[in-house]
């Protein structure tokens, strides 16, 4: 599957974990708005400075309107350096310049990924912040969460949660899982059944969240199978039972049917056997709606006094929506290609 995947890594997280995949060996290209954050990535293979960008100072628009003046050139470097059909871009929801150029850039690559290759698909590799984190992270990961949404071609949405953890160590787990689920193929064969490559992609392509968890061999039960569905790195799992598809390489029993119970009937089951580590992927999940909510709340909790205080200063206009920091949306000026492609990025604008 390593010939077959490849990361698109934006910021300053997508950084982070980009390299964890290059270091396993992946294509990874690096992109970033600032050379200097660039510049820190030091001995990795690929990296594009997005043309006119000096950083993003968390601002999302800057970031989009960057991407959008110079998608051709971003287009086609990552034409040549990852030349995969399964492309994964990788950004923090709660920053600037990988929340605003995520959601738009996927957007963009999906018509022309299924345009170019047979199968081709993209999907979001994301972070959501802690709950302790700033205002203007909630706000981001809101809007940025709002588009990812709404992309009709993306593939599956995996979203680390940094309210589990320590970030570089969240990392790690990530990569690790990640790395673990798509060599089930190569590493778990069993007479009782296999789980080919084609049924990783099926999981892999199913819109929606993409959890996977993992219980070693010697804790294997059901209950620690349905305890690990609760506790792990990422978004809690959306409590409405929405599941497409489950992938399952039990090291032991492990009751299905309980499984079902816990997170909803899929359309499909891809089922193995491991020796070291029951491995578990639920894919088609529907958005963690309910982490969200709590992104909102934390967004908009101090609404009245931040604006109170930025009015002090300046004559800021109060917007009620999410954003309510920033009302500048419509000053910026697309630029010209294909009329579907500037209808997007305008969108993306709020034009
Ligand atoms: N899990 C994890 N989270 C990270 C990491 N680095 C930053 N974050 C989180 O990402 C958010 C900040 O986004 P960055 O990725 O730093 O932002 P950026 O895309 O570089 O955008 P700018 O604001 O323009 O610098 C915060 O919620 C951080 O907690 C990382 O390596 N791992
Ligand atoms: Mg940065």
């Amino acid at each position: 599957m390593k010939k077959k995947i490849g990361f698109i890594a934006i910021g300053q997280a997508g950084g982070n974990i980009g390299r964890l995949f290059e270091e396993r060996g992946f294509s990874v290209l690096y992109l970033n708005t600032s050379k200097e954050d660039l510049q820190t990535l030091k001995n990795v293979k690929h990296t594009y400075h997005i043309a006119g960008g000096d950083g993003c100072h968390k601002d999302r628009l800057t970031a989009k309107r960057l991407v959008a003046e110079d998608f051709e050139n971003i287009s086609r470097e990552i034409q040549e350096k990852l030349n995969v059909p399964i492309l994964y871009v990788i950004f923090s929801s709660g920053g600037g310049t990988g929340s605003g150029c995520g959601p738009m850039l996927i957007d963009l690559l999906a018509e022309e990924i299924a345009e170019r290759t047979d199968g081709g698909m993209v999907g979001a590799i994301t972070v959501i912040p802690d709950e302790k984190e700033s205002v203007k992270a909630q706000i981001n990961c809101y809007e940025c969460f709002t588009e990812l949404m709404a992309i009709d071609g993306i593939a599956s949405t995996l979203a680390v949660d940094n309210a589990k953890g320590d970030k570089l160590s969240l990392n790690r787990q990530f990569v690790s899982a990640f790395m673990d689920f798509i060599a089930i193929p190569d590493q778990c064969r069993d007479e009782r059944g296999n789980i080919d490559k084609a049924e990783i992609e099926e999981a892999l392509r199913a819109k929606g969240m993409l959890v996977i968890t993992k219980v070693p061999v010697r804790d294997n039960t059901t209950a620690a199978v349905l305890g690990s569905f609760r506790e792990n790195i990422f978004a809690p799992i959306e409590p409405d039972r929405v599941i497409r598809y489950i992938a399952l390489a039990a090291a032991g029993t492990v009751d299905v049917d309980a499984v079902y119970k816990e997170v909803g009937i899929p359309v499909d089951v891809f089922q193995t056997y491991s020796d070291k580590t029951t491995i578990c992927c639920l894919s088609g999940l529907n958005y963690p709606k309910t982490r969200l909510e709590t992104v909102y709340k934390k967004a908009v909790e101090h609404q009245e006094l931040i604006l109170k205080n930025m009015q002090a200063t300046s004559a800021g206009k109060l917007k009620t929506d999410v954003n309510f920091l920033s009302a500048k949306a419509a000053e910026v000026t697309p630029p010209k290609p294909k009329t579907s492609r500037l209808e997007l990025m305008r969108k993306y604008m709020g034009q």
